[in-house]
């Protein structure tokens, strides 16, 4: 068992298309289980900050302006490698890579206009929660699931 917690954004594109039901709908079909949700327009600093790797790219400013334009929604999400399943979940950054199935290959045909964010580390994940989420935002709780989700640590 490797249990973590991950970032998910949906970016201004996918709440302004409705898909926010849609995309929740995905993680928790998966199996993975929200523990922190909220609705907010992303102030320019947390922007600056969650990009930070990026800055200095082609496409930075750009991406910090779309990403401040309108509302996202924030997700803190956990479960047994609950990073590269959600990264999976997501699809590709390249529109012409993301499978369908994913979220980004079913919703997606450009390569900033992406839908969701999701972070790609250990090291990410707590460093983008820490951006969007006060740690009391966060709720450990367990799931009646959980007992047929997984299977006994043998
Ligand atoms: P991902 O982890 O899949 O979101 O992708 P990256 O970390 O490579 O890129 C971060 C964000 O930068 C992506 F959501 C989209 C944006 N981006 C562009 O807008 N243009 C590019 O050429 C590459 C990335």
């Amino acid at each position: 068992m490797n249990p973590e917690k991950t970032l998910v954004l949906i970016k201004p594109d996918g709440v302004q298309r409705g898909l926010i039901g849609e995309i929740i709908a995905r993680f928790e079909r998966k199996g993975l289980k929200l523990v922190g949700l909220k609705l907010l327009k992303l102030p320019k600093d947390r922007a600056d900050q969650l990009y930070a790797p990026h800055q200095g790219k082609f496409f930075y400013d750009y991406l910090v302006e779309f990403m401040t334009s309108t509302p996202i929604v924030a997700i803190a999400l956990a479960g047994q490698n609950a990073i590269e399943l959600v990264r999976l979940v997501n699809g590709a950054t390249r529109p012409a890579e993301s499978q369908p199935g994913s979220i980004r290959g079913d919703f997606s045909i450009d390569i900033t206009h992406n839908v969701v964010h999701a972070s790609d580390s250990p090291e990410n994940a707590e460093r983008e929660l820490n951006i969007l989420f006060d740690p009391s935002e966060l709720v450990n709780y367990s799931r009646i699931d959980e007992a047929i989700l997984y299977s006994p640590e043998l």
